[in-house]
Formats: C-alpha cells, structure tokens, sequence
C-alpha cells in the first residue's frame, strides 16, 4: 500500500476503456491465486466450514491497491475488506477467490471476480446502480470471461453467446450450495427435481463461473440460493451481455441483493422459472428414494 488515503473528488467522469485495465488486475491476481495454490495452504475457518485462506487476503488486498493506483474516488465492496464507500458513483465488487473450498482442497476451480458498477441522476434516487463491466478470470485454465454493458460478451477476447437449446429435458444446469449453514436452504430438493428433468445438474463450487459458464453456452442454465453481490456482480452482466437471462426464482428482476439467482440462455427461462414454481409448491416431486430400504 503507498501512502495515506484521503478522499479524493470523483473527476473520473469516463470509465470508457476500462476493460483492458480490469483484465490487467484479474490477470495479476490470478497469477497471485496460482502461487499461493502451487504451495502448502494454511487453511483458516471463518464459520463452521467457511474456508479461508492467506490467499483471499492477498488477493483482495493486491485488487484494492490497483483500483485505488487507477480510480481513487472509487467506492469499493470486497468479501474479505467489505465496503469503502467514498460516495462514488462508481462501486467495484471484488470477490478475490471465488470457489474457496475447492482452492483450499487443492480441485482446480476457481476464479476472480471483478464487476464494476455506476449509479447515474435517473438511478441514484432508485438503489442500485447500473452493472457496467465485468472480468472473471479462471487462472486454471487462462480463461478470462469479459462484458462491458451494450458491447457484449468475450472469452479471451472472442466474443461468446449462450447455447440454443430450448427444451429443458435437453440441458445441462449447474447450481451451487453454501460452504456452511447447508441445512438451512432447500436446494437439495432443487437439485433432486431439477436432475430428473434435464440431462443432469452440476456443482462445482465457484458461482461467478458457473455463470461465465451459461454465458459461454457450456451450461443451459443455472440457479443458487443466497449468494451474496461480489458472487453475481461480475458474471451476471456477463450473461446478459452474452444473450442470456438472469433473473429471481419468481422471473422477477434481479438485483445484486436478491439473494437468489436464476440464470439461462433465454430460452428455457420460462421452463426453469416454472419447475420453482411448482417445487416451491410441493407439485409433482417425486420422493428421495429412502437408503434404508434400498439396502434391504
Ligand atoms: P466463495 O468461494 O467465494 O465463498 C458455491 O457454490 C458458491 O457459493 C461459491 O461461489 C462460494 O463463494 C459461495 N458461497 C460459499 N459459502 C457461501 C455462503 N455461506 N453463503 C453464500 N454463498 C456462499
Ligand atoms: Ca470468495
């Protein structure tokens, strides 16, 4: 860190070209993820299962710095620091390692997660503000997930669009479950249902890349419950800019403090939508099937 930090006027009235810059820090911290990854972890408990690693922290505070190098006026909400909030229209969400557990487990699947967001006069009166630009960056496989808003969606500088399919029976999904307070969320019976009706539901454990997954047409779709906005930021802008959808379980908007998230090409939105509906509902579900009799 190089000096004291005052408040400094937001003059930066452009944030045009602010792509390649974010790319440069998603990239410098994954390089830094994948140090830390190639050597033996301490691994720290947060909660009862919440992992956290030295790695998080040197990441978020390797990101900070940068942001705050670039773009001193800029408020930013990390998951390891939380908010600095200097009353910038601009707010950054920093999730510096997301798919913790699978890091410190030593499974390859994880990322960074980088969105920027912009409060204008028509929405600074309303709440949030507007999703803007986003990075993920896979350091495992050099994959760098990227959308500014209105210019659409690229991997590694290609641009990408979700898949066509338009028959839920003929997806492959992918959702997630919390690190701890597992019992406290329903999804289990999402997944039960939802793996019965689609080609199968995957669990890979890092949010913002099962959504830069939809994006890249790898997944149909994709939901979670209570993901918190330094998850979403980034990959939901990615989504949508790659011609898919995002929205809450009942279709409505999302927002980055939904808490619940249901992305998908579009196309099977209406379908998905419905299967909650009906969950939600207790229509059609069909038993788990008990161990105790399947051993007999
Ligand atoms: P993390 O690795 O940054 O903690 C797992 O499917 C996803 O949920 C990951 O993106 C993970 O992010 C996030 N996650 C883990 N624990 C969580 C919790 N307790 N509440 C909300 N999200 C969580
Ligand atoms: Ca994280």
């Amino acid at each position: 860190m190089t000096g004291v930090l005052r408040p400094v006027p937001d003059t930066s009235s452009s944030h045009e070209n602010v792509l390649p810059a974010m790319s440069v820090i998603a990239r410098e911290a994954g390089a830094l993820l994948m140090d830390y990854f190639h050597q033996h972890l301490k691994i720290e408990y947060k909660g009862d299962a919440d992992l956290v690693t030295a790695a998080d922290r040197a990441s978020e505070a390797l990101i900070r710095e940068r942001i705050r190098q670039q773009w001193p006026a800029h408020d930013i909400l990390g998951e390891e620091q939380g908010l600095s909030d200097q009353g910038s229209d601009y707010r950054w969400y920093v999730d510096p390692l997301d798919g913790t557990t699978n890091f410190a487990h030593g499974y390859p699947v994880f990322c960074v997660s980088l969105g920027l967001e912009r409060r204008t006069l028509e929405n600074r009166s309303s709440g949030p503000g507007k999703r803007i630009a986003a990075v993920v960056y896979d350091p495992t496989r050099d994959e760098l997930f990227s959308a500014e808003q209105g210019r659409g969606a690229q991997l590694n500088g290609e641009t990408i669009h979700v898949s066509q399919t338009a028959t839920l029976k003929e997806c492959l999904l992918a959702t997630g479950f919390p690190s701890h307070k597992r019992h406290k969320n329903p999804n289990i019976y999402f997944y039960h249902q939802i793996t019965l009706h689609t080609h199968g539901v995957r669990r890979a454990g890092s949010a913002a890349l099962d959504l830069c997954n939809v994006a890249a047409g790898r997944f149909d779709g994709f939901w979670e419950f209570n993901l918190n906005p330094w998850d979403t930021a980034a990959g939901v802008l990615i989504v949508e800019e790659a011609g898919g959808k995002v929205t809450r379980f009942d279709g409505a908007a999302f927002e980055l403090n939904s808490r619940e998230t249901v992305a998908s090409n579009g196309l099977i939105h209406d379908a998905l939508v419905q299967e909650f509906k009906d969950i939600f509902a207790g229509r059609g579900l069909e038993a788990l099937p008990d161990p105790r009799v399947y051993k007999r």
